[in-house]
């Protein structure tokens, strides 16, 4: 009985010292060196290669490491056993921190300066008026990310998939109710899930439901954009600013646009990173409950993709 990490892109040291701490009597092996494939009962994944774990036959349950599943679902030849996701409140705690930082970033206009400071240039401008704010994805993230910026005295309204009614958050759900949801918000937030239904989602017609002007925030994925269409949307004035901390492919290539637009600010991925303690204590309950044949803690609902 084992338990196989396959996150190529990363190194695990840490985690590996955390769970041999935490199950002293299991065996932790690192992709690809896994000596017994068939001796797998649970896998811990993030951006596995596809088909990575189809030899672990006796496999019972996949762990993501991270919120987020969409990687993990791309692998056409995934074992068909549950899916669990990491969901932290300490996690959401790094999210608010980043996103509160940006929007200040942006009401004082430090974007411009940071700008302008190369240029030798000298051009004062009181604050943006953000008053508003929509989030897209009112989930784990985009509650806590709601709440923070209802007690920060912003208004707010939340988008989600299924209808909700939050104390202080103006509450729309479905695609019909997308326009009604960003149409006032100085500030739009994407923290939806990447699934067929969320892929290319904010295109052109979209961002034009946004109020002009606005400035947007992905901390999502990079997929759920139209990278054609947000720069498009910049250049027209429809939005005046964006952060995006998350890129159809990454590392952002050498070379692409983003890089080097005024509009727009770069941050490599790190809104809000997987915590190594929490994350192993998740995953050590979750090792348990399937030897105990429970259900796994924060199952992912594999129709709806998130
Ligand atoms: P949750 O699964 O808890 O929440 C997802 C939210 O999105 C839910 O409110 C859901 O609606 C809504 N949603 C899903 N599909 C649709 C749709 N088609 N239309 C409208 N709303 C939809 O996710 P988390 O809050 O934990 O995380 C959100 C995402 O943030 C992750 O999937 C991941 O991609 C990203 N992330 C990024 C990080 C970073 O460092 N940049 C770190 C961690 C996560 P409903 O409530 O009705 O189900
Ligand atoms: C995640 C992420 O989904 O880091 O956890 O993006």
């Amino acid at each position: 009985m084992s338990i196989a990490l396959v996150i190529p892109d990363r190194d695990v040291s840490r985690l590996v010292a955390e769970l041999n701490q935490r199950l002293p009597d299991v065996v932790i092996e690192q992709w690809p060196d896994i000596a017994q494939p068939e001796q797998v009962e649970f896998a811990v994944v993030w951006k596995q290669p596809a088909g990575s774990l189809a030899d672990f036959r006796k496999l019972k349950a996949i762990q993501s490491y991270g919120a987020g599943v969409d990687s993990v679902l791309t692998d056409t030849a995934l074992p068909d056993v549950a899916l669990s996701r990491i969901v932290d409140p300490g996690l959401a705690d790094d999210m608010v921190r980043y996103l509160k930082t940006m929007v200040s970033v942006y009401q004082l206009r430090l974007d411009r300066f940071i700008h302008d400071q190369p240029l030798q240039q000298w051009r004062p401008k009181r604050p943006r008026p953000l008053e508003s704010i929509a989030v897209l994805g009112m989930g784990a993230l985009g509650q806590t990310a709601a709440n923070h910026f209802i007690k920060a005295g912003f208004q707010v309204s939340g988008w989600s998939r299924s209808a909700k009614q939050l104390t202080g958050v103006r509450c729309y759900a479905g695609v019909g109710q997308f326009e009604d949801a960003v149409k006032s918000a100085d500030v739009v937030i994407c923290l939806l899930p990447l699934t067929k239904e969320t892929d290319s989602f904010l295109n052109e017609q979209r961002f034009n439901c946004f109020k002009p002007g606005a400035v947007f925030i992905n901390v999502a994925r990079g997929a759920i954009v139209d990278d054609r269409a947000l720069l498009a949307a910049l250049d027209m004035g429809q939005l005046q600013a964006a952060c995006l901390d998350v890129f159809r492919q990454e590392p952002l290539p050498a070379g692409h646009p983003f890089w080097h637009h005024p509009q727009i600010t770069v941050t490599p991925h790190i809104s809000a990173v997987t915590n190594i303690q929490t994350a192993a204590a998740q995953i050590v309950e979750n090792y348990q409950r399937c030897q105990q044949g429970q259900p796994l803690l924060h199952q992912v609902d594999m129709q709806r993709g998130y």
